[in-house]
């Protein structure tokens, strides 16, 4: 079992700290705010009364915190101790800042592996939640053990910023599908109708369309969007725009959908409206 120092004990840190604790490895705890690590005191970790000596007394550091200027400050803190020391960043952030921290602790001969929790903080340490790495393969192969104590662990590769690009591009996902269900419920209860009893006919209905992401990724990675089209985008265009039209006779702000219909719109303007949806990705991405 490894001597573990989890800094940050908001609602996730204290996740990772408890579980840690609850399987069996020696748990050292720092937090800003110091009153967070009584539960954790008296769950049997150890408190430390700076980030450096948690560093200093840990074979892994794991950092939970608000963000990445939150995290650079509490490094920078322990700047004399972090050489040869094992650092696991776990803050949501960008590729950009995780390259940033990768390279301020590589300086300082620290080994880095930024993280990705795909989960909420219940879910740490049970079946169901991942955490994306990227960073030093030899730390994530070093301390894969006490890392899959927390959640099932998936690494991306030695890029540093791979973790959070994949884990804001799964949130991405989750947000369209959060904007799809408000627009879809405020339209529906505009007409008097509830969101629950909506959901018997939403669920099945977004399963059935997830049927599409196979075909629809064929066409994003060879950029073919004129192959075996079922539902064109000029006649997509339209059920955008008829969305928009009905959300306004309705008096429901059309904000979340006024956006791809645009996109679509543009498209089918460049002169692509045969093409498949999957096109639209075109007017948004990184040109090769
Ligand atoms: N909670 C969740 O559902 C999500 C799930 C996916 C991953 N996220 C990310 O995890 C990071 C931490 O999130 P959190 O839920 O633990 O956040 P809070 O409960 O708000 O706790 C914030 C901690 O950050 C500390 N902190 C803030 N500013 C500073 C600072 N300048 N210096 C040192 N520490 C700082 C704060 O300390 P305190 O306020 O108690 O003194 C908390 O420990 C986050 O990146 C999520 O995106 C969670």
């Amino acid at each position: 079992m490894s001597r573990i120092s989890i800094l940050g004990l908001g609602a996730m840190g204290a996740a990772l700290a408890m579980t840690l604790i609850r399987k069996g490895h020696s748990v050292t705890v720092w937090n800003r705010t110091a009153s967070r690590s009584e539960p954790l005191a008296s769950a049997g970790a150890t408190v430390a009364a700076s980030p450096a000596e948690a560093i200093a007394n840990s074979d892994l550091t794991i950092l939970c915190v608000v963000d990445y200027p939150a995290a650079r400050a509490i490094l920078a803190e322990a700047e004399p101790v972090l050489a040869n020391r094992d650092l696991v960043n776990l803050t949501n952030g960008t590729p950009g800042e995780a390259k940033d921290l990768a390279a301020f602790l590589q300086a300082r001969g620290a080994a880095y592996l930024d993280g990705g929790i795909m989960a909420i903080p219940p879910m740490i340490g049970d079946d169901g939640a991942l955490i994306l790495y990227s960073g030093s393969a030899a730390l994530f192969e070093g301390h894969k053990a006490a890392l899959d104590a927390l959640a099932a662990s998936h690494y991306l590769g030695d890029d540093p910023g791979l973790a959070p690009l994949y884990d804001l591009a799964l949130l991405s996902g989750m947000y369209g599908l959060f904007s799809g269900f408000m627009h879809a419920s405020a339209l529906v209860t505009s007409g008097g109708g509830k969101a629950v009893d909506f959901l018997p006919l939403l669920l099945p209905w977004l399963q059935a369309m997830s049927g599409t992401l196979p075909d629809l990724a064929d066409k994003v990675d060879s950029g073919r969007h004129d192959q075996n089209v079922v539902s064109n985008l000029a006649m997509q265009k339209i059920a955008l725009d008829n969305i928009v039209r009905a959300s306004r006779e309705e008096g429901v702000a059309p904000d979340f959908m006024e956006p791809m219909l645009r996109l679509a719109a543009r498209r089918v303007a460049d002169g692509h409206g045969s093409d498949d949806i999957s096109g639209v990705i075109e007017t948004i991405r990184r040109q090769k």
